[in-house]
C-alpha cells in the first residue's frame, strides 16, 4: 500500500471529502491526553500489577477487593477528565457530516466514555463502560455514577505500588439494587476471554463493512476482535488511515496514510 506522513495531510484531504461512510475506530491513545492511562507500555502499571493482568474473570474471581480497587480508582479518573482536542474533533466532524447527509460513526475500544462527552452520538462501545455495573446473580445491567461507588471504596485504590490491597469484604463491595437481589456486582466491561455483546459485535461489523474509509486512532491493535476491523476495510480496498505516536506493527503495512504524533493534534488537523 502507498503510505504517506503527516506532511501529506492534502492528500488525506482528498479521500476525506469524497468519503461518503466513515468509521473511526479508537484506542486507549485518543484519551491518553485527558490524563487517561493507556493499557501497554510504562503507563499500563496500577501498583505492581500490569492492567491487562486485572481485566481479567480469574483475578476478579480470585480477588474482588482488589479488582473493584483498581476500577474505582478508574471511575474517579474518568469521572474528573474532559475530552481532549481529538474527541471535540470527531464530535465536529460528526455534526458536519450529518448534516451533508454523510456517515460517521466511532466504535471505541474504551470505557471511559469521552466520546460521548464531547459530544458525538454515533458511538459504539466495543467493551463495555466503567460507568455500568452489572449484577453477578441476576444480570441487571445499569448506570452508575456514584462516587465512591460504595462507602468501603472511599478513599481506596490508590495507584502507587506501595499503598497495600484493602482486603475488603464481599458484602461492602458494590451489591445489586434492583429489587432485593443484593447480589455482588462487577464492572459491565469486557474482560480477557470474555465475548464482546453479539449485537455489539454484529453492529460493528455491519459499520466496518459499509465504510468508505477508516480512521485508526490511538490503538495499539493487539486485542482481538478489534484488531480484525482495519484489516478487513483494507482487504476490502478501502483507505485506512492511522495516527498514533509510534506505528502499531500489526495495522501499518496495510496503511494508506500514517499521521504520527498526539491525536491531539493530528487529529484536528486531519479532520479540519
Ligand atoms: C497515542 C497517544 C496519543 C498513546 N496520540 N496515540 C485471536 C488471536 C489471538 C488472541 C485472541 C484472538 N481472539 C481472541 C483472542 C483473545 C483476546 C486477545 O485479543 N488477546 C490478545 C492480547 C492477543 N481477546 C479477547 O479475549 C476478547 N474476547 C474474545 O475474543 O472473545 C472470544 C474468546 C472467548 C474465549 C477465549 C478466546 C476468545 C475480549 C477482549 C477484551 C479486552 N478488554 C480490555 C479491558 C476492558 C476493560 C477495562 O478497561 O478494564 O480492553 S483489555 C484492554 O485492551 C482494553 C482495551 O480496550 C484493549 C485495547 O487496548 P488499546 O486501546 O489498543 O490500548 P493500548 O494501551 O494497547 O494502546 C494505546 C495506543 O495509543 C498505543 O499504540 C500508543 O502508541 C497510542 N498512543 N498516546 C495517539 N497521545
Ligand atoms: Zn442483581
Amino acid at each position: 500500500a502507498k503510505r504517506v506522513c503527516l506532511s501529506d495531510v492534502k492528500a488525506f484531504h482528498e479521500v476525506f471529502k469524497k468519503s461518503k461512510n466513515i468509521v473511526v475506530l479508537t484506542g486507549a491513545g485518543v484519551s491518553a491526553e485527558s490524563g487517561i492511562p493507556t493499557f501497554r507500555g510504562s503507563g499500563g502499571f496500577w501498583r505492581k500489577y500490569q492492567a491487562t493482568d486485572l481485566a481479567t474473570p480469574t483475578a476478579f474471581k480470585r480477588d474482588p477487593s482488589l479488582v473493584w480497587e483498581f476500577y474505582h480508582y478508574r471511575r474517579e479518573v474518568v469521572m474528573a477528565a474532559s475530552p481532549n482536542k481529538a474527541h471535540t474533533a470527531l464530535a465536529e466532524a460528526e455534526r458536519r457530516l450529518t448534516a451533508e447527509g454523510r456517515q460517521f460513526n466511532v466504535v471505541t475500544q474504551n470505557v471511559d466514555g469521552l466520546h460521548l462527552k464531547a459530544g458525538s452520538s454515533n458511538v459504539l462501545e466495543l467493551h463495555g463502560s466503567l460507568m455500568k455495573t452489572r449484577c453477578l446473580k441476576c444480570e441487571d445491567v445499569r448506570e452508575n455514577r456514584d462516587s465512591p461507588i460504595c462507602p468501603a471504596l472511599e478513599g481506596r485504590g490508590l495507584p502507587d505500588v506501595n499503598s497495600c490491597s484493602s482486603s475488603i469484604p464481599t458484602e461492602q463491595l458494590p451489591r445489586c439494587q434492583s429489587g432485593s437481589c443484593n447480589g455482588l456486582l462487577r464492572p459491565h466491561v469486557v474482560w480477557f476471554g470474555e465475548n464482546l455483546d453479539s449485537g455489539v459485535l454484529a453492529e460493528a461489523e455491519r459499520l466496518l463493512s459499509a465504510c468508505d474509509l477508516c480512521l485508526v486512532i490511538g490503538t495499539s491493535s493487539v486485542v482481538y476482535p478489534a484488531a480484525a476491523f482495519a484489516p478487513s476495510a483494507a482487504a476490502r480496498g478501502i483507505p485506512v488511515a492511522e495516527f498514533n505516536i509510534e506505528e502499531s506493527p500489526t495495522v501499518h503495512d496495510l496503511l494508506s496514510f500514517y499521521f504520527k504524533g498526539p491525536c491531539g493534534t493530528t487529529v484536528p488537523e486531519a479532520l479540519s
